[in-house]
This record gives structure tokens, sequence and C-alpha cells, in this order.
């Protein structure tokens, strides 16, 4: 849990200071803090003018290379933004991100105490959700991330730094859980032993996919990596606008973006909610979010890719039950937590939704 540096400590005006390291004719009047981020620090920012702006502290203990993170995120923006040229610019900058440079002509800025920021324009009249409530949104979320993989296809991966190497690597994230267990408290172990239990479980059936990727069979593609749905904006029609937070867009298989879509878009509840009653898998919204999702992407689908979309679904929500445990065993070293159990319960959430999916699915 980082605590360092939130905005609790950080004045408005630091804020303020911080905004206008970069290039932009406004004059901040307020910030209000966006909470949903787990890991860095958002801001919207409020001016005398007509354009807000998010105001961002990339987390550097998390990601280590901020420069390059930003370099990856502005080269995708500007990737996407050529494939849209033939749009007028108002409907342009709905599609894609702006992001503004400082006076030092860098996407970001290096504060006094080493912290990163950076700053792009919020898309007026957008909206996320949090949880789903209608088959539009999760099949306008499916031909939006469907979007953004057909649209970085040709994207040079070359280009871009693993932000977090093995990020989605199943092997890697087993590692990371084995070490937390061989270091947990016995009260910790204790508390998390059902969980404990599933990820001996299902252990050889998550890495099928892991598999097919080491060997070459299922393709590496540049992937977005963190699709959940409120990673997507909407207009107020419900049509899907944009894809954000691009922070680890990196190269990865296409079952990492259908699979963490569907893990929050087809949740009856928030990824925290502690009445396991309410945690049910949304077969319908599957349905949906996959008819959009395919409509987009399809062509470019190796038959191997698709057999494998429902393993891709279970696996990324496994790999987020697995990560919230682990670092729940870790006594909450990663993930901001409002409370001592808080990534237990998100474990338990995750492994709630697992056993609902497995009621309703084949893979
Ligand atoms: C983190 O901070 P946020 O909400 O963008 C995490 C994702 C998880 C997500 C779970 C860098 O994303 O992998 O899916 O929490 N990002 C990182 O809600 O670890
Ligand atoms: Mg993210």
């Amino acid at each position: 849990m980082f605590t360092l540096q939130t905005y609790g400590q950080m004045t408005e005006n630091k804020i303020k200071l911080i905004f206008n390291q970069f290039k932009h004719s406004e004059e901040f009047v307020s910030l209000k803090e966006l909470i949903s981020g787990h890991i860095n620090d958002s801001y919207l920012i409020k001016t005398t003018g007509d354009t807000e702006y998010v105001l961002q502290r990339i987390n550097h203990h998390v990601f280590k290379d901020v420069p390059g993170l930003i370099t990856n995120k502005v080269a995708v923006s500007n990737h996407l933004r050529n494939k849209f040229s033939s749009f007028n610019e108002i409907d342009l900058n709905r599609k894609v991100l702006t992001f503004l440079p400082t006076y030092n002509n860098e996407y970001y800025y290096k504060d006094d105490l080493g912290n990163y920021w950076n700053l792009s324009v919020f898309i007026k009249d957008s909206y996320t959700h949090d949880l789903v409530e209608s088959e539009t949104i999760a099949y306008e979320g499916g031909k939006l991330f469907g979007e953004f993989l057909n649209l970085t296809s040709d994207f040079d991966a070359s280009l871009l730094i693993d932000v977090i190497p093995n990020f989605h690597d199943m092997s890697f994230r087993y590692k990371q859980f084995e070490e937390a267990l061989n270091k947990a408290s016995g009260k910790r172990k204790e508390l998390a032993s059902n969980c404990i239990a599933r990820v001996e479980e299902l252990k050889e059936e998550m890495h099928i996919l892991q598999n097919l990727k080491t060997s070459g069979e299922i393709k590496l593609r540049v992937t977005h990596n963190d699709t959940k749905i409120s990673n997507a904006l909407f207009d107020k029609e419900n049509k899907g606008l944009c894809v954000i937070d691009t922070d680890t867009v990196m190269p990865g298989i296409i079952h990492y973006d259908f699979g963490d879509a569907i893990r929050t878009i087809c949740n009856s509840a928030a990824e925290d909610e502690t009445n396991l009653d309410l945690v049910t898998f949304n077969k319908t919204y599957y349905e949906s979010y996959k008819k959009g999702f395919l409509e987009t992407v399809e062509d470019a689908l190796s038959p191997l890719e698709l057999k494998y979309l429902p393993l891709g679904a279970k696996t990324m929500i496994f790999i987020m039950a697995l990560r919230f445990l682990t670092d729940f065993l870790n006594n909450d070293v990663y993930y901001k937590t409002k409370y001592s159990e808080h990534n237990l319960d998100r474990s338990k959430n995750q492994f709630k939704l697992i056993e609902s999916f497995e009621a309703q699915m084949e893979v």
C-alpha cells in the first residue's frame, strides 16, 4: 500500500504547480481525485477554460521505467491518431487520448520528490462504467477493445518497452504466489486457506494459454493488458468512444484483453463486493461483449485463438484472484487497499466469479 505522497499530503497548490509545468493555456481552478485506479493517483483538473485535464502521478514503485511507459503511451496515441486521420478534429480528440508536453518538451514531469506526472485532456461528455448494467455497454465495450487490437495490429512492437516484464505470465505469478506463501504469517494463511486451495487445484488448467503462447501456437500482438470496463469511455448514448489507461500496452496474446474485459463486464458486482451472493457471472453479457469484439477483430483471429476465448476469460479472472491473494499474503504492498482484508476480499470475489463461470460456461 503506497501511502507516500498521496493527495492527503499533496496540497492543491503543489498540484497546481505541477499542472503548470505542462504546456496548456488554461488557469487552474480546482481538482478532484479520481479514485478508481489501484496503482496511480489521478486528478481531474478544472480550469477557467472549456478544457478539463487528467493529471496523473505514475507509481514508480510499480512502473520501474516511467519515461519508457510514457513513450509507449504517446507512441500508441500517435499511431491511433494516424488511423483516424479522416476524422474532424473534434471527433478525433474523442477517439484518442491527447497527451500534453511540458515546457521541457517531455511528456512527463518529474517533481522534486521523484514522482512522475503526465497530463492528458479529459474527453468532454464521456462516461465510464464500473459495473455493466446493459447488453449495449457490454457490446460497445467489445467493439472498443476489439477495435483497439485491430488498430494496433500493425504497430511496431519493437518500439514498445516491456513496462512490467511477465505481467500476465502465469508461471511468474505462481512463483510470486509461492514466495509470498512461504513468507506469509500464519494468520493470513489461515484467513486465505480456501483461496490457496483453489490456486493449487486450478494450476494446470491456468497454464494452458501460457504454454500455447510460449510454443508460438498463439501469436503475440500488441495488447492493452488492462481492459477492465472502467478503462473504456462512452458517450451519453452509450456508444464506445475511446480506450484509456494505456500504461500497460505491451506485446501479449489476445486472450489477455478479451478475458480481462469479461472479468469486469460479466461480474454482477464490484470487484471488491464482499457479499459473494451478489457475485455472479453474466453469460448474456459475455455473448454481447464477444459479439462486439469479434465484429472488430474476427478476420484476424486464428482458429486456436477463437477456440480459447472462454478459457481466456477464466484465466484472466483467475490471474487477478491470484495477484490479489499474493498481495494479501505479502501484507498488501502492491495494490492500494482501504482495510486490512481488502485484497483477500477481492480475491474471494474473483474466485466466486470463477465458480459461477464454471457453472455456466464450457471451456
Ligand atoms: C490495476 O490501477 P489499475 O486499476 O489501472 C492493475 C491491473 C489489474 C487491476 C485490477 C499495473 O490496474 O493489472 O487488473 O488493478 N495494474 C497493474 O482492478 O498492476
Ligand atoms: Mg491500469
